[in-house]
């Protein structure tokens, strides 16, 4: 009988071994997942669409007018505003914040994966704008009648119930110009 021990010990370590290997492994893949899952660069790309100014309803109100898409480029994650705002730079210090309709995302603040959203925004126009902007005359940030657009967001990025660190995005769109009307302008990081 005591000749049965030495073997059936061993049998036991090397099951031993073998699950402490497995939650070895089982942790691994958990902590790569944590860590790609944290430095995956957020997924999602802005372009300004159809930038026009528009008449109000009162003589001489104008709005700046623009869609601001969305692509979420993300197989997998879906994408949560927690802030979406926009500014529009006409010259190197001046600018404007401009309003932006969320009722274009999911109950107003989620965005699905391989989605593409599109919502509107617009700031009122003041007359002395493009006056203010041709005694400036510089060439930062906006320089009217090409001016940028910046816009500011703070998302998480969902996938399950696993959830990232709120990323804050930053981009730039140029050159967006409202007086003749831009079709189309990439935004950059
Ligand atoms: C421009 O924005 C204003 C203010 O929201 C809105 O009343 C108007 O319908 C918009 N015009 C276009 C063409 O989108
Ligand atoms: C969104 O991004 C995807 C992936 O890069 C691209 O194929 C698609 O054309 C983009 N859609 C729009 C409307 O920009
Ligand atoms: C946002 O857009 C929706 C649908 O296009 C519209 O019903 C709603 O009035 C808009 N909200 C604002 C504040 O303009
Ligand atoms: C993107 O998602 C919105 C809802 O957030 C939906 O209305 C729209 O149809 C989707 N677009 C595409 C191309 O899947
Ligand atoms: C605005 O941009 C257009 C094309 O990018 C350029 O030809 C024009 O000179 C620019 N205007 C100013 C005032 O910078
Ligand atoms: C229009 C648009 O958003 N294009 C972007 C799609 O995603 C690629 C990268 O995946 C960007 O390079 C494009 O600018």
């Amino acid at each position: 009988m005591g000749t049965d021990t030495p073997p059936l010990n061993g049998w036991s370590r090397k099951q031993y071994l073998l699950i402490a290997a497995m939650i070895g492994t089982l942790v691994i893949i958990a902590m790569a997942a944590v860590i790609i899952i944290s430095l995956t660069p957020p997924r999602v790309y802005f372009s300004i669409e159809d930038a026009s100014l528009q008449d109000g309803q009162y003589k001489d109100q104008k709005f700046y007018n623009f869609t601001l898409s969305a692509n979420n480029t993300s197989r997998r994650m879906e994408v949560h505003y927690t802030t979406l705002y926009t500014e529009i730079w006409i010259t190197p210090s001046v600018w404007y914040s401009a309003e932006v309709n969320m009722s274009g995302f999911q109950h107003g603040y989620k965005q699905p994966p391989e989605n593409v959203t599109k919502v509107p925004s617009w700031a009122e126009y003041y007359q002395s704008d493009s006056m203010t902007a041709s005694t400036q005359g510089g060439g930062g940030a906006g320089n009217w009648p090409n001016c940028t657009v910046v816009v500011i967001a703070k998302v998480t990025f969902k996938v399950g119930l696993a959830c990232t660190r709120p990323y804050h995005i930053r981009v730039s769109c140029f050159p967006v110009n409202f007086l003749n009307k831009t079709p189309y302008a990439n935004c950059t990081y």
